[in-house]
């Protein structure tokens, strides 16, 4: 089964490549000719995946998914969430949204935080939302330099490690994104869902 990825972070492309079951073949936009900046002026992660995934399809016809992740910091009532790409302006800087972030969190006790990511399926113009969920807290400062994005700043619940600091395979069995992938995969496969532990890394 073939399937475009709609995606300018060339972070994802690879995670997900890290996750196919041999029955996929995930091409990226490079693979199809689109250099464009995908659009995304929604104010849900909801319609900010569904607008990528229909704008991939509508302009280069192919079957295809998107995802949209934010980052949601209880203490900020949410924030960054939709808005995690520009926290800190419109340069999109990892850095830059990092600090902001532990700035605003600098005499904040509570740090539960969690990641959440919807992927749109669009297939023969037919759509499907699939959510993923990673709880976990807001670090004091960053650790590690693995990931992408936040992962230097975000402990997923039960760890002691930072995202940054845990190794590909282990991120993506336990993260937002592997668990939206995976129930995406199952729906495709016409399977049950998927344990993250049978997924080829
Ligand atoms: P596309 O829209 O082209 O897919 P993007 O980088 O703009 O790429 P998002 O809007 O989904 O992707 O990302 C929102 C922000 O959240 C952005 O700053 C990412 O770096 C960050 N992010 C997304 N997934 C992450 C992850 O797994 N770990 C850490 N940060 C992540």
């Amino acid at each position: 089964m073939e399937l475009v990825f709609a995606t300018n972070n060339r972070h994802k492309l690879a995670e997900i490549a890290g996750m196919l079951d041999s029955r996929f073949r995930v091409l990226g936009l490079a693979d199809i000719g689109c250099t464009e900046e995908l659009p995304e002026e929604g104010e849900t992660l909801e319609a900010n995946a569904s607008q990528k995934a229909f704008h991939l399809f509508h302009r280069y016809g192919y079957d295809c998914f998107a995802d949209d992740t934010g980052l949601e910091v209880e203490a900020l009532g949410g924030e960054p969430g939709v808005y995690s790409a520009r926290y800190a302006g419109p340069g999109k800087d990892s850095g830059e949204n990092m600090a902001l972030l532990l700035q605003k969190m600098a005499e904040i006790n509570n740090r539960r935080a969690r990641f959440r990511t919807v992927i749109s399926l669009v297939r023969g113009g037919e759509e499907l939302l699939f959510e993923g969920i990673a709880e976990g807290e807001i670090l004091t400062s960053g650790r590690g330099s693995g990931g992408f994005g936040y992962d230097p700043v975000f402990r997923p619940a039960g760890y002691d490690l930072s995202f940054a600091e845990l190794p590909a395979a282990e991120k993506n069995r336990i993260s937002h994104r592997g668990k939206a992938f995976r129930k995406m995969v199952a729906y495709l496969l016409g399977e049950p869902e998927i344990p993250a532990d049978t997924i080829t890394m």
